[in-house]
């Protein structure tokens, strides 16, 4: 089997002077590269990291901007045999040196904007610094005087990317993505939504997650498509984008969560676009509300294609591209996947049409979690990954999400973990306990709210609780409303009440 590189090497090959990527800043394009280009600058810098000694098996770590310095040094990572290890540029201080400590890396790219903090936690590790914000800047500075060949052997079994995903524990897991994972799922990608090199992918999700960088760069990427990349998501600029009808950017395909359709749908008000251009829109990373599913319809002129996935799964099921899209589902199995509907607490199959625990197996599950073997081995029963979701399949196979076994809260489109808040709530002074959980909400789907308890008579209130996780957390994981309770709900062996506290704010 060949490595996820040397697939993308197929599309260098093949498509050439064709331009893969157009990367757009503010609406405008910044940088056009072709797929030769592609080609030439990752594999500068991939020479250039074997030079210094960074070789297969070590993780690099991105901490950058969406930006095309992201792309370029993720292939060359890939290239190498390196673990490339993107995480989101907003994280804070706190939240980097776990990544750091978890994740060992040899390297660490990260945004010039980043250098003191990084340097800050970062040891004597080796660090690299760039400006991602700034328009794309050739690898030549870091081409060496002579071309090293690079020997490694590769295997499809060789770890390509650790993705962090929200646990229930608090802390994030590095999901590890092998080369086989990876391959299998684009590969489905493309075979379930017919991705050809014909194809514009109008790209407005963020790189660190599989969502934008496995399904949607990678597919287009192996496919020989091409990719219109925002450097954000803008309500104004993807519906302009979108709505082009310039050769050049004229997209067909748009992938996105429900938190984005939401937005553009406001932003569509009362305004006229054509979108009969496009072929393929697309929804996953959080669920999409059947009345969503109607009014997508109406504003876009066509049905969304709703999916699921899973970090450490990559994508399990999709509703047809042709056939019956059902408002509210998921969709069918992709080819490969084998499903279980077990129930949690017998391990028995459910009958038929009852609702049980989501259990997977297949070719693009991931073999784990970085150094965690623990939460590895209760992730799985008899190689089959329990996803903690539960659901029900009807009669003509379309399988529907109900509900969470495991406590973590979906925000537009991002896995927060409760926990995690809370280890840092309770950390303040004044606070005596906490309790995070999230409830419905119009524009993120689930928000981040808190009950919290004081410690005796401390004055403590929602600012400084609001300004302290903003220190110690990523933006999006911080509480939209707080609220001050005598004590949490529990029950009779002491255990928090999570719907309760929910009610508290309903
Ligand atoms: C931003 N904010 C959020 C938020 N994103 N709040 C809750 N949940 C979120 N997800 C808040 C910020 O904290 C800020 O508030 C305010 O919104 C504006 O911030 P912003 O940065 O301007 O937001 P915006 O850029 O508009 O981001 C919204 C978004 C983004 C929907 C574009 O959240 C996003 O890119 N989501 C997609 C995530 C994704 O790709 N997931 C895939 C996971 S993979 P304040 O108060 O701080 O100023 C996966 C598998 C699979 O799940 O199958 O796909």
């Amino acid at each position: 089997m060949p490595t996820l590189f040397e697939i993308f090497d197929k599309s260098f090959k093949r498509q050439g002077e064709k331009s893969a990527i157009l990367f757009l800043r503010d609406g405008r394009l910044e940088t056009q590269l072709s797929y030769n280009q592609l080609k030439r600058e990752s594999e500068i810098f991939s020479t250039y990291l074997n030079a210094k000694g960074i070789g297969k098996g070590d993780r690099v770590i991105l901490f950058l901007e969406k930006s095309l310095y992201f792309v370029i040094f993720h292939l060359a990572l890939q290239r190498l045999g390196t673990i490339a290890v993107p995480l989101n540029p907003g994280f804070k201080t706190q939240e980097m040196r776990y990544f750091i400590e978890d994740s060992d890396p040899s390297l660490i790219i990260a945004d010039i904007r980043k250098e003191q903090m990084i340097k800050e936690i970062s040891g004597k590790r080796e660090t690299l610094f760039v400006d991602s914000l700034a328009p794309y800047g050739y690898m030549d500075r870091f081409k060496e005087s002579e071309d090293l060949s690079l020997n490694s052997f590769i295997s499809e079994d060789d770890p390509s990317l650790i993705i962090y995903t929200s646990g229930t524990t608090g802390q994030p897991k590095g999901a590890i993505l092998t080369h086989k994972n990876l391959i299998h799922d684009l590969k489905k990608v493309i075979d379930v939504w017919e991705i050809t090199e014909e194809d514009t992918l109008c790209h407005a999700l963020p790189l660190f997650h599989v969502h934008g960088l496995c399904f949607a760069l990678h597919t287009l990427l192996a496919a020989g498509g091409r990719i219109v990349m925002l450097d954000r998501f803008d309500v104004d600029i993807t519906l302009k984008v979108l709505a082009s009808k310039e050769p050049l950017y004229r997209c067909t395909i748009f992938m996105a969560v429900p938190a984005m359709y939401q937005r553009l749908l406001k932003g569509m008000k009362g305004k006229d676009y054509d979108f009969s251009h496009l072929r393929l829109i697309t929804s996953g990373s959080a669920p999409l509300l059947p009345k969503d599913f109607f009014a997508i319809k109406e504003a876009f002129g066509m049905e969304v294609v709703e999916r699921e996935g899973m970090t450490e799964t990559g994508m399990n099921f999709s509703n047809p591209l042709y056939g019956k899209k059902k408002p509210g589902s998921i969709g069918k199995a992709l080819p490969g996947l084998e499903v279980r509907i077990v129930d949690p607490n017998t391990l028995e199959d459910v009958k038929e049409g009852k609702i049980g625990e989501f259990w997977l197996k297949g070719p693009g599950i991931s073999p784990g979690y970085w150094k965690k073997e623990q939460e590895t081995r209760k992730a799985f029963h008899n190689g089959w990954f329990r996803t903690g979701d539960l659901g029900r399949v009807d009669p003509e196979g379309y399988y529907f999400l109900t509900d969470r076994l495991k406590h973590i809260i979906i925000s537009g489109g991002e896995n927060i973990s409760p926990k995690e808040i809370e280890n840092v709530i309770n950390q303040i002074d004044g606070v005596k306990e906490c309790s995070v959980v999230g409830i419905p909400d119009e524009r993120w789907g689930e928000k981040v709210v808190t009950a919290v308890v004081k410690e005796g008579d401390m004055e403590i209130d929602e600012d400084t609780i609001k300004r302290y996780c903003k220190h110690h957390l990523h933006d999006w994981k911080c509480p939209k409303e707080i609220k001050f309770v005598k004590e949490l709900p529990r029950n009779t062996m002491g255990k928090v009440l999570n719907d309760k506290v929910k009610s508290l704010f309903l």
